[in-house]
């Protein structure tokens, strides 16, 4: 009795979900991804917007040539040429402990590592093609394995990056990247839509819980009559792991049926990289994914880091904004991650270590991001970061006012009353007032150790 009225609520509940659905897709426009989502996937989705910080992992055979994860493409190599690199991958330093050590230390969430990028080379042992890291290589390891091990172990969820596009398999039709042609005539979609699909079950039933499926690769073939299959290839995802979040980077607005969206080298909004032209930001989680150099894999020559503190002030903005900051690192052939990349991973960690609270289970505040910074909010506690306190390795006060001989900053009118302001780091009361525009803050002059990010903590009403 009791298990046939719990699946009359659940057919009521699903029902519902599909009526209202309908109605807001027929009265509205709205796909799937903008109505409403299952109790459990509301809350997956709250626990990953509440993790905030992940690591991106590009890693593949294209390491060894040290010119960035499309060097295939660029260079215009040839499969068969290509290929060869496996013969070489022997990544005799690679320990996925060691990795998740560096990416826990750094107060990271979750990591993204890529399964198989646009040059068709998978990075577990997939039965689906002897084109793998366990097969084709001397080094036959299963990486992923070893990595969502070493994950379970420490607490760290794993997310999987699966590209669409592949240069390596004849079967998929040559889209827009046409540095590596293939005969048109053996172009298969058929077969290569159900390889991929058996490669996603694999990933789903043999390496644990996967929090998210990230594709990427499908701006490749941007003409409407495409049919990527999405709707299908989502529910098969759905169906094995419920709990799995769907993200896919097709520079545009979320499709039905995804869970996240993500924004490339940018925050919600901005299109600075030219990959988000086409977007609008949607109300599912958001997750801005950056590098810290110019490159997402390996790159011998790239050694344009972004400094720690700039890193750390992206990622803060990123919360301010709502948003998860998913930072990528591109490790050495060796198996080894940069040492650029592990000096930027203690020195965040150093923050996140001291200054979490203000970023783990917060939202973008009710104060959007003003010239002086952002805001991150948990409950009634708001916290205000000034992230501009620094240029060029000095106090700066940009975005700040000077009223009546005092530093300030303006927390414009809103929803909200603020009742007390303190200074994080000191817990030092701070003085402000009511005015007709909104709150004004008096900031004490300012210690050159708060650099980085300059945080109050205010209660509100
Ligand atoms: O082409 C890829 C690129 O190599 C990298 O994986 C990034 C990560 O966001 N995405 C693609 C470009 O949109």
């Amino acid at each position: 009795m009791k298990h046939l009225n719990q699946r009359i609520t659940l057919r009521l509940r699903l029902v519902t979900g599909m009526l209202i659905t309908l109605m807001l897709t027929a009265s509205t426009g709205i796909t799937r991804a903008e109505t409403v989502p299952t109790d459990q996937m509301r809350k997956v989705r709250n626990e990953f917007q509440d993790k905030k910080f992940g690591i991106f992992i590009h890693w593949g055979i294209y390491s060894m040539l040290g010119d960035g994860e499309w060097v295939m493409h660029n260079k215009k190599i040839s499969p068969e040429e290509y290929a060869h690199l496996a013969d070489g991958f022997c990544p005799s330093l690679f320990s996925a402990r060691e990795w998740v050590l560096h990416f826990k230390e750094a107060g990271a969430q979750y990591v993204t590592f890529t399964s198989r990028h646009h040059d068709g080379f998978s990075m577990w042992n997939t039965a689906a093609s002897d084109y793998n890291v366990m097969k084709a290589t001397p080094f036959g390891r299963d990486v992923l394995k070893e990595l969502s091990s070493a994950c379970a172990q420490e607490g760290i969820a794993l997310h999987l990056y699966y590209s669409h596009m592949d240069w390596y398999r004849p079967e998929y039709p040559t889209g827009s990247c046409k540095n590596v042609p293939h005969d048109a005539s053996v172009a298969n979609w058929p077969a290569y839509y159900a390889f991929m699909n058996r490669q996603l079950t694999e990933l789903l039933t043999g390496y644990g819980p996967i929090g998210a499926i990230w594709f990427d690769g499908m701006w490749d073939h941007k003409e409407e009559s495409f049919d990527w299959g999405l709707d299908e290839q989502y529910q098969l995802i759905h169906r094995l792991q419920p709990r799995c979040m769907i993200g896919n980077n097709h520079h545009s607005t979320p499709h039905d049926g995804e869970d996240f969206q993500l924004f490339e080298q940018d925050l919600p909004g901005q299109n600075t990289a030219g990959f988000s032209g086409g977007q609008t930001v949607s109300t599912l989680p958001l997750e801005s994914c950056q590098t810290m150099n110019n490159t997402w894999g390996y790159s011998i020559t790239d050694k344009a880091y972004k400094s720690s503190e700039e890193i750390i002030r992206r990622l803060v903005r990123a919360a301010g904004m709502n948003a998860n900051f998913l930072l990528n690192i591109g490790p050495r052939p060796d198996g080894q991650l940069p040492d650029e990349a592990v000096k930027v991973l203690e020195d965040v960690g150093r923050f996140m270590q001291r200054y979490g609270k203000t970023i783990y289970s917060t939202r973008g505040g009710c104060v959007p991001p003003q010239p002086w910074g952002v805001t991150t909010q948990r409950g009634k506690t708001l916290y205000i970061h000034i992230l501009n306190n620094e240029k060029d390795g000095r106090i700066s006060n940009e975005g700040l006012e000077r009223i009546e001989g005092h530093l300030s900053l303006l927390l414009p009118k809103g929803k909200y009353s603020v009742k007390s302001v303190k200074r994080l780091a000191t817990g030092d009361a701070l003085t402000f007032r009511h005015e007709a525009g909104g709150t004004r803050i008096f900031i004490p002059a300012r210690p050159t150790t708060d650099m980085t990010d300059y945080i109050l903590e205010a209660a509100l009403n």
